[in-house]
């Protein structure tokens, strides 16, 4: 599973509130690859680099998230660290796929 996704921190880790500053949405080309969730930053018009954020998803928990309303087809995680990220896919179709995919690991 891979593609584009746009990324909000919601809470760190033990369930913390991300802080002001923090939250903003943030595009990421996205793979799962076992229980693995790499999160690459396209950052190469800045300084010629890509940066990568892991994630790992053992024991974590992807939902449609059904409270936030501001944009459409944005799925919730919550890791085994009690972090959550709020990601939005390109449709609705993307979203089930990446809730299915990562809830199957
Ligand atoms: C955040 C940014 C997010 C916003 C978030 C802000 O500011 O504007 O887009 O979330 O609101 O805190 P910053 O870039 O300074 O972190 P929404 O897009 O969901 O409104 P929030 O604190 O209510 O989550």
């Amino acid at each position: 599973q891979k593609g584009f996704l746009k990324r909000k921190a919601h809470a760190d880790i033990d369930g913390k509130r991300t802080p002001w500053g923090k939250r903003s949405w943030k595009t990421f080309y996205a793979m799962l690859k076992g229980m693995v969730l790499y999160l690459q930053k396209d950052d190469y018009g800045k300084d010629c680099q890509s940066s990568e954020e892991v994630v790992s998803v053992h024991h974590a928990l992807a939902e449609r998230a059904l409270n936030y309303t501001k944009r459409p087809h944005v799925f919730r995680l919550q890791t085994a660290d009690w972090r959550v990220f709020l990601f939005e896919a390109a449709s609705t179709e993307q979203m089930n796929s990446w809730i299915g995919r990562i809830n199957l690991v």
